[in-house]
């Protein structure tokens, strides 16, 4: 359970200051700053509190005092060119290493010295990576412009912000990350315990600061924030007065936690399995592949196999060059059809665990078979790992569905592709090991025909967060029924057609938001 606000927290704990770290817990000159990308969050606040507690230096944030740069997964191009995209010039001094030098230091109490198997060092390549490739410039045939703004203001025009997301900008820029990372692991412990209701508080929440145009530094600052009870504020109170949160290390060292995310991230698995593992006794993914008891689906069996490309991100180069293979696909039967790049890509985001595409024919009807020629083609190529076709059960009379997480009715296809490496500009001279010279992708196809094209759009471009708050707010303020499908209005009784998502937003009395701020 949590701690009361004002209860003192159960464990003797020292007070941080703005950068989480008291001067005199530090023992070391060393300056270190973790890269979040490819470690993840989760990992990243869980070796910044380790390293604090052994008094090591670590910053939230890159800056000039940094010595030791520190990243893991990440091949010394991507950290270099990330490096680069981050506009840091002066590398002179400091040294940029693997996570090795990091947990050799964390076993030795103390900084080990920089031998040349911890550097990262940056190939040839790299120095050809000058212009940064945008999301903004993928080329896809219907609107895709998704340039990230800065933050917003945040608030509403009437000063206040809005407890729906629909109503409020998010961007990427989060400048409460510490917060919203805490709460998204508890919201994702809450939801491997089934318990909606505090999964639902805490992502809210997080939703709510991800989009504030400045970092929440004192309790008084919650005053004008909607959407946070007792417990998220104890949370953010906890984290104001350490740094950190004790009951999300909790939550990160717990071994259900662990194991059940573990076996989610499998492609396939989904929390009932999860658990059912779990309470076989079940621990790690050679346990699992090992059992001979358990009977894999084919989709299970295509996530175990392909499990490292897939719980590897996938970059938006990658999903540049998936992108293109899917629409010359397309184009062969269908010289018109349209190729979108959807989900969190058409968001902005740089990385995401899939590649999301709506496709359809400028006439309705005229996308029934396309799907099913375009695997064929896939298929003749020798691309295609793995697909799982969900035939259309729509009914262009169906009242829109109430309930969020029902999956919409057009025709769709869960995919695994084989991406060939060279295709993929900053990767096509690697191997991996074995000789490689390939990564597996997972690919959504989603196949609605024109009519309901701009509902499809919207439905799938997400943020999930962004898409369960229009929904909650078409029906509660605007007695509006809203999907993936269309828009039903109850008082009339008569469905609301749109060509547009801008048309979508105009009948709901919404300002139009950008995809770019939809990041909910
Ligand atoms: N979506 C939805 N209902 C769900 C799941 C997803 O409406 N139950 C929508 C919102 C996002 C979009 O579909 C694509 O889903 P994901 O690929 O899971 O999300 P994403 O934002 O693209 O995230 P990622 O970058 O991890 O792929
Ligand atoms: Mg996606």
């Amino acid at each position: 359970m949590f701690a009361k606000p004002h209860a003192p927290p159960v464990k003797k704990r020292q007070k941080l200051n703005s950068s989480n770290v008291s001067e005199s817990d530090i023992k070391f000159e060393e300056v270190i700053f973790l890269v979040e990308r490819k470690m993840g969050s989760t990992r990243r606040n869980f070796l910044t509190n380790l390293g604090r507690r052994k008094g090591f230096r670590i910053e939230d944030s890159l800056n000039n005092a940094v010595t030791h740069i520190v990243a893991e997964g990440n091949s010394p191009d991507e950290v270099w060119k990330w490096l680069q995209d981050r506009n840091v010039k002066d590398m002179t001094d400091v040294a940029v290493v693997d996570i090795s030098w990091f947990t050799e230091s964390m076993r030795a109490g103390t900084p080990v010295s920089v031998e040349s198997r911890h550097r990262l060092v940056v190939s040839k390549q790299f120095s050809l990576w000058d212009s940064r490739v945008s999301p903004s410039n993928g080329g896809y045939n219907v609107e895709d412009s998704t340039i990230i703004k800065d933050c917003s203001a945040g608030l509403g025009s009437s000063g206040t912000i809005s407890q729906y997301a629909c109503q409020r900008k998010t961007t990427l820029k989060n400048c409460n990350k510490i917060f919203t990372d805490a709460f998204d692991v508890l919201a994702e412990h809450f939801e491997f315990n089934e318990n909606k209701g505090h999964c639902l508080a805490f992502m809210r929440a997080s939703s709510v600061l991800k989009s504030l145009s400045f970092t929440i530094r004192n309790y008084r600052d919650l005053e004008v924030l909607p959407c946070l009870g007792p417990q998220t504020k104890a949370v953010i109170q906890e984290i104001l007065e350490y740094g950190n949160s004790l009951k999300v290390q909790d939550v990160l060292m717990d071994e259900r936690y662990k194991t059940i995310k573990l076996f989610t991230s499998i492609f396939g698995v989904g929390l009932k399995t999860a658990e059912k593992w779990y309470r076989k006794g079940l621990r790690s993914l050679d346990e699992v592949k090992a059992d001979t008891s358990l009977r894999f689906t084919k989709m299970q069996k295509a996530g175990l196999l392909y499990y490292d490309d897939i719980i590897s991100s996938v970059s938006w180069e990658e999903a540049k060059a998936v992108g293109q293979i899917v629409k010359d696909a397309c184009r062969r039967f269908d010289p018109d059809a349209a190729v979108v790049l959807t989900g969190g890509f058409r968001r902005g985001k740089e990385f995401g665990h899939d590649v999301d595409f709506i496709i359809t024919a400028p006439e309705n009807g005229k996308e029934v078979g396309l799907l099913q020629k375009v695997l064929s083609e896939l298929t003749y190529q020798g691309i295609l790992l793995y697909y799982d076709v969900i035939d259309s059960t729509f009914d262009n009379a169906q009242i829109p569905s109430k309930m969020f997480e029902a999956m919409d009715h057009f025709e769709k296809c869960f995919a695994i592709l084989k991406l060939k490496k060279e295709l993929v500009s900053s990767k096509q001279s690697e191997k991996d090991i074995n000789g490689k010279d390939w990564k597996a992708i997972r690919v959504d196809l989603v196949i609605p025909p024109m009519a309901c094209y701009a509902f499809a759009l919207l439905g799938w471009s997400g943020s999930r967060q962004f898409e369960r708050d229009l929904r909650r707010y078409a029906n509660v303020e605007k007695k509006m029924l809203l999907d993936n499908h269309g828009l039903y209005d109850k008082t009339t009784g008569k469905f609301l057609s749109a060509k547009t998502e801008e048309d979508i937003f105009a009948h709901l009395g919404l300002e139009y938001l950008e995809p770019s701020e939809r990041n909910a």
